[in-house]
């Protein structure tokens, strides 16, 4: 009998750490964890199995396909936007053709098991792209069609995979004699910049808000790399593991989308550091802005219409601004430091 599993990727990045550490302590599953790098002991204790494995290995995968039942995949290994603007073909292998790999393995384990195979993607607020501050300013908060004009191989990588997946839900060897019987349960929301109280982000160019607020729990001074009037929307990390788990609990058929959008507060970086300097008075917080990364952040929403994932499953976020501060982070990143 084959193992049955959740599989996680990415499973030391922020979300993965955080998604393992949820599913550890409130539900049966049995995690699969792959990471690129070895999982610390903590997290590798709460896991079935840790592999230090590389999505663009499909030697992997097909030893995975026949040792284990993987009946529900979080999809979370990728390359984020600033450090994908460094090597951008090797950001379009992770994150698309590591992508493709893992969709294929949910269509084998689907014919095997008789049934979809459940497949969670985050996707980003990266795949919008508004041409100006000025239409910024009108556009308000985005629905899921509009401006998908992504200007970053992570946001353009990102939009594709969400294409990838609506194929390997619904069309996927269509003209094939033998039609394929069970497609990906395919299921994707667009996160906003996450802020987790545990973890120090890599790579990414929301950074600047978690950077922010860790470096004054530490003490240390901050020059924040975009305009204090510089606006896109956050989540504090609980809320996006909420959404995740949330959206994988519907049937396929109560989904009118497979691709949804999920909000919960809109900061400019100038209001950011009012409200750590509301805990940490005397944090040194100064904007340097970095011209290039600057110009990817106002590519992108200064907010998101989560109305559909709202009306379809139910979505509402447990923190907002106040909460998140008050509640979720400055409690537990003094307990981080200071202990
Ligand atoms: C990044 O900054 O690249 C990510 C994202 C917004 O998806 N945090």
């Amino acid at each position: 009998m084959r193992k049955k599993v959740t599989l996680i990727t990415g499973a030391n990045g922020e979300i993965g750490q955080a998604l393992i550490k949820y599913l550890a302590e409130t539900q049966r599953t049995a995690i699969l964890a792959i990471d690129i790098r070895p999982l610390d002991a903590p997290l590798k204790a709460m896991c079935h199995t840790a592999i230090e494995g590389d999505i663009l290995d499909t030697r992997l995968f097909e030893r995975l396909v026949s040792e284990y039942a993987i009946t529900e995949i979080y999809h979370l290994a990728a390359l984020l936007s600033t450090r994908a603007e460094f090597t951008p073909e090797l950001a379009h292998r992770v994150n698309v053709q590591g992508t493709l790999n893992l969709l294929h393995l949910a269509i084998e384990q689907s014919r095997w098991q008789g049934r979809s195979v459940k497949f969670l993607f985050p996707s980003s607020i990266a795949v919008y792209g508004l041409p100006d501050l000025q239409t910024k300013s009108y556009a308000g908060p985005v629905k899921e069609y509009a401006w998908n004009m992504a200007t970053t191989m992570y946001g353009c990588n990102k939009m594709y995979c969400e294409h990838l997946g609506r194929y390997y839900a619904r069309y996927y060897r269509q003209l094939a004699a033998d039609p394929e019987p069970y497609g990906v349960d395919f299921r994707s929301v667009r996160f906003p910049g996450l802020i987790s109280a545990f973890t120090l982000p890599s790579g990414g160019t929301s950074d600047f808000a978690p950077e922010m607020i860790h470096s004054a729990a530490q003490g240390k001074p901050y020059a924040c790399f975009v305009r204090p009037d510089t606006r896109i929307p956050f989540m504090a990390m609980p809320d996006a593991i909420k959404a995740l788990i949330d959206l994988s609990k519907p049937e396929k058929s109560e989904l009118k989308h497979l691709v949804y959008n999920v909000g919960s507060f809109s900061l400019s970086a100038g209001e950011i550091k009012d409200a750590v300097q509301k805990y940490y008075p005397d944090a040194k917080i100064t904007f340097e802005p970095d011209p290039k990364r600057q110009q990817i952040v106002d590519t992108w929403p200064a907010d998101v219409d989560d109305s559909s994932a709202r009306k379809d499953w139910g979505w509402h976020p447990d923190y907002d601004v106040s909460r998140t501060f008050d509640e979720y982070l400055i409690p537990n990143i003094a307990q981080r430091y200071n202990s």
